[in-house]
């Protein structure tokens, strides 16, 4: 084993760089063949999603809203950098380290891999390949940074005098500078061949890296999903089509139907699960009469429910993004459930998603004969990837982390006292019933003096909203016009004109649900059961 290397710490740490760029691009590769949440870099971005302590995980949902998955995987990308220079000047002291460091590196994503719920062995094979391919790269370069020597340009200039015989010893003492003894300022690394050694590590990383990505797009469900799109089934009893009032189309209000592609995404998955429709099963067992599993197709051939709904994060802060409506298609849970047959003292329905995600759903609040839906459609086409193709729960009334689990594959009837759920573990509630809450869309920061539309909407799903009041500055408070709805389960717009002289207005609103109670002025947070206060927007006319 040689020992330390003479190679400049800049020039090591760009070894291990490659290195590290290498292992991404080969992982990437392995995991793009096999399929799943096997990437290296994905898998340990899942492992820190799911061992990082909950104030963080609220505090980057918080922060970075819908990015910070982006966030996320750019911050272990930046982690990962750091750490493969760290590696390449720890080669320096001796190879071995470096390499070992590595497979090190490699054995954590291959854990992390292997302990997704739903890895399977073969998941393991990416972290090691690509920490086998680290290795390979770092000993490479590393061979590219060997010393060579350079003739001292004092000998050359002897040698052409030819004052002596090639025999002569290189070192006349009295002639030579001292430091020309001084083997080191001899001795160099050929920065061309490291160049082209980190050239070739970036090409190999960038032709590995695109070819797992491309190759991993293969696994995508883009075109089952068209083929659900041209087969979606009819509901049993169509819903009316929207009244005309639903939308007072003021500019910047929410659109009453939220659609598709602006609908909140909050998850815990890196990489969307995709989901085969053709093989997807759901099961239906625990304190179960006769249990239960499903195909897509039989699915599809229960009666069809179509529900207007608005979801809601408990994560929303008051006045926050977190909540949307749509028009979904699916069946009832209710009825599979009572086929099942649901054992005395169950009072629990602890779902699985594809990607091992859980929530617990009261049983109770799920049989009451609320549009409780396996839902596989929302507003007119099979739900996107995104959103849980090819089926989701939606449960009006409850916040998504207790009831709207996404690829959805696993129901077990169980007991609130035995088993909890991904957030509850979280110190999140067990129970999650969506509070009465409204929130101003606009204006939110500035507009003109005098007259002026301030609009928003409100929301107490299976409740309905029934009031809606705005307060400008310390006046009283007025009510707002509201737009018609189709039912109990979704959002309603509201608005209001009123006069605002020049200068800085603070508004507020409160909604009150039609069984006569206002929403709580006491402000509180999101956690552990979602936040409750008026929301205040702070406006300046001028
Ligand atoms: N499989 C899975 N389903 C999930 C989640 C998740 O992390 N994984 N998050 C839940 C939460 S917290 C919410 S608020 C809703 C959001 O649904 P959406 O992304 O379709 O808006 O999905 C729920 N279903
Ligand atoms: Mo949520």
């Amino acid at each position: 084993m040689t020992s330390r290397s003479t190679a400049p710490a800049w020039a090591a740490a760009l070894a291990g760089l490659t290195a590290a760029a290498v292992a991404v691009g080969v992982g990437q590769l392995a995991a793009g063949v096999i399929g799943g949440d096997s990437s290296p870099v994905v898998a340990v971005g899942n492992a820190a999603v799911d061992l990082s302590p909950a104030w963080l995980k609220n505090w980057a949902i918080a922060t970075f809203g819908e990015n910070d998955k982006t966030v996320l995987i750019g911050g272990i990308f930046v982690v990962i950098a750091l750490l493969a220079a760290g590696f390449g000047v720890l080669a320096r002291i001796r190879l071995g380290y470096g390499r070992l460091a590595l497979l090190a590196f490699g054995v954590l994503g291959a854990w992390a891999a292997a302990t997704r719920p739903d890895a399977g062995m073969i998941d393991v094979l990416p972290s090691l390949l690509a920490a086998w391919a680290g290795a390979a790269t770092l000993s490479r370069i590393f061979r590219r940074l060997e010393p060579v020597e350079i003739a001292a340009p004092a000998v050359g200039a002897r040698d052409a005098a030819g004052e002596g015989a090639a025999s002569d010893p290189p070192s006349a003492p009295l002639e030579q500078p001292p430091v020309m003894l001084a083997g080191d300022r001899l001795r160099t690394i050929d920065r061309r061949k490291l160049f082209t050694g980190i050239a070739t590590g970036a090409g190999v990383a960038a032709v590995t890296g695109a070819a797992g990505v491309w190759i991993g797009d293969r696994n995508n469900v883009s075109a089952e999903r068209a083929q659900v799109a041209a087969e979606l089934p009819k509901p049993a009893k169509p819903l009316p089509p929207l009244p005309a009032g639903v939308d007072f189309k003021v500019p910047n209000l929410s659109p009453f139907v939220t659609p598709n592609h602006d609908f909140y995404r909050v998850d815990t998955a890196l990489a969307l699960p995709n989901v085969d429709p053709n093989t997807w099963t759901l099961k239906i067992h625990g304190m179960v009469d006769r249990p239960i599993e499903l195909t897509f197709a039989e699915l599809l051939k229960r009666p069809i429910v179509e529900a207007d709904v608005t979801l809601a994060c408990v994560s929303n802060p008051v006045g926050g993004p977190y909540v949307g409506n749509a028009r979904w298609l699916g069946v009832a849970m209710a009825g599979i459930l009572r086929e099942a047959g649901i054992k005395a003292g169950a009072d629990m329905l602890l779902s699985t998603s594809a990607d091992g995600w859980t929530a617990g759903t009261p049983v109770e609040v799920v049989m009451d004969g609320r549009d409780a839906l396996f839902a596989f459609a929302m507003n007119g086409e099979p739900l996107p990837v995104s959103h849980g193709f090819p089926v989701r729960q939606v449960v009006p009334g409850l916040y998504g982390y207790v009831s709207a689990t996404k690829w959805v594959v696993d129901v077990k009837l169980t007991r609130f006292d035995e088993e909890t759920a991904y957030w509850t573990d979280r110190g999140w509630d067990a129970k999650g019933p969506i509070k009465t809450q409204s929130r101003i869309d606009t204006p939110r920061n500035k507009t003109k003096p005098g007259r002026n539309v301030i609009a928003g909407v409100a929301w107490a799903q299976t409740k309905g909203i029934a009031k809606v009041e705005v307060k400008v500055d310390d006046g009283p408070w007025q009510v707002a016009k509201l737009a018609e709805v189709p039912g109990l389960d979704t959002w309603r717009q509201w608005s209001i004109e009123v006069d605002l002289a020049s200068g800085l207005h603070n508004l507020s609103c409160r909604a009150t649900d039609e069984t006569g109670e206002t929403q709580t002025d006491r402000g509180a947070p999101p956690e552990p059961n979602g936040a409750t206060g008026y929301h205040q927007v702070l406006i300046e006319t001028t």
